[in-house]
């Protein structure tokens, strides 16, 4: 028995984007669409044998209609079974877009809060699920066990774990352990912390597909699980999408080659929260630097966390003999030691202005 899934969760189709203006956040929603046609792809050229997604695939129980179209024309290029577990974002009812949506016949919606088994012969394995019917569900793994049946049995729900009074469907490493899966493909959690190991069973939240604001940065992507006798691998699949990125920089005199400087050179498909810090003469014009440096981001927003130099009363404030005592090192140290000492003699005032390090 040897087995590759092609794991994936949290979409968040039709998500509102309501940090961008309403052409990047429709720009954005068609970028998100694609998603489904991506991952059929990729399932598609590493030859994977089953796709699961593991629930929240729509951002709520309404969508556009070219969005589930997005979704039906995109399993309908595959031949594999398709597995979905809805979740409490996009939870199964007659009105929801899982009822009025017609899937292809290689893919199976779990409709009900209960362990369902759908056996495969020919791959040897059962694919148990469960969708959600409304906003929450019952930790359905509570004293559960797979029956033996001589096949692999692999899981996909949406589902919380570590804490057990969790409204979406919480799970243990217990529970996990003993419930008898050689892998669980689980939805909910936004980013990917790894495979984790209950004995027998591997488990995996694979994050959502893309981000969608600074509380989702980074890479993100799907995960691709090969599941045989020997044992179950798992590895992140990066989808290559639109990344939320966050930057500190020291404005200085001149904030934009500071932050132009910072910046990568794949910026442009990013979207960046620069917070400008350290001690300026004059704080920065914001809206001028944000038009200087939009052009070079797919969308920024900028925070000012600068501050204005304080004047030194006196000699004898621990301000003053610090300055004092730094400025007589940096006069007497050779210049390879300077920028030490000048980082040194920042860091200190910071610290002294109740400002420990970038903010
Ligand atoms: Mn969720």
């Amino acid at each position: 028995m040897s087995v590759r899934i092609l794991h994936a969760a949290d979409l968040h189709l039709d998500a509102a984007f309501e940090g961008l203006s309403p052409e990047k956040a429709a720009l954005r929603r068609a970028e998100f669409r694609r998603l489904p046609s991506i991952l059929a792809d990729e399932a598609l050229r590493l030859r994977a044998d089953l796709l699961f997604l593991a629930g929240d695939i729509f951002d709520s129980g309404r969508v556009y209609p070219e969005t589930a179209e997005a979704l039906r024309s995109a399993l309908s290029r595959l031949t594999i079974p398709v597995f979905i577990a809805p979740g409490n974002h996009d939870y199964y009812s007659m009105r929801s877009p899982w009822a009025e949506t017609e899937l292809p016949g290689n893919v199976r919606v779990f409709t009900k809060p209960e362990l369902e088994c759908v056996p495969l012969e020919e791959l040897g394995v059962n694919v148990w699920g469960a969708g959600y019917t409304s906003a929450s569900c019952p930790p359905l793994l509570r004293g559960f066990s797979v029956p033996e049946s001589g096949r692999t049995d692999l899981l996909v729900l949406h589902a919380e774990a570590d804490r057990p009074d969790s409204p979406y469907c919480p799970v243990t490493a217990e529970e996990l352990s003993r419930a008898g899966f050689a892998y669980a493909a689980l939805g909910h959690v936004h980013s990917f912390g790894g495979p984790r190991r209950a004995g027998g069973c591997v488990y995996a939240w694979p994050g959502c597909c893309a981000g969608r604001g600074f509380d989702e940065c980074g890479e993100k992507g799907a995960l691709i699980a090969d599941v045989s006798d020997a044992g179950t691998e798992v590895r992140f699949l990066p989808l290559g999408q639109r990344e939320y990125r966050e930057l500190s920089v020291r404005a200085g005199s001149d904030p934009l080659p500071a932050v132009t400087n910072a910046l990568p050179r794949d910026a442009e498909r990013c979207l960046y929260r620069v917070t400008l810090t350290g001690e300026t003469e004059e704080a920065p014009d914001l809206a001028a630097l944000a038009a200087a440096v939009s052009g070079k981001v797919f969308d920024l927003t900028l925070r000012d966390a600068t501050y204005r130099p304080r004047p030194i009363d006196g000699s004898d404030t621990l301000r003053g003999i610090f300055l004092r005592r730094m400025r007589e090192r940096i006069d007497a140290a050779p210049e390879r030691d300077r920028p030490m000492l000048l980082e040194a003699l920042r860091l200190g005032l910071d610290a002294l202005d109740g400002r420990e390090g970038p903010v």
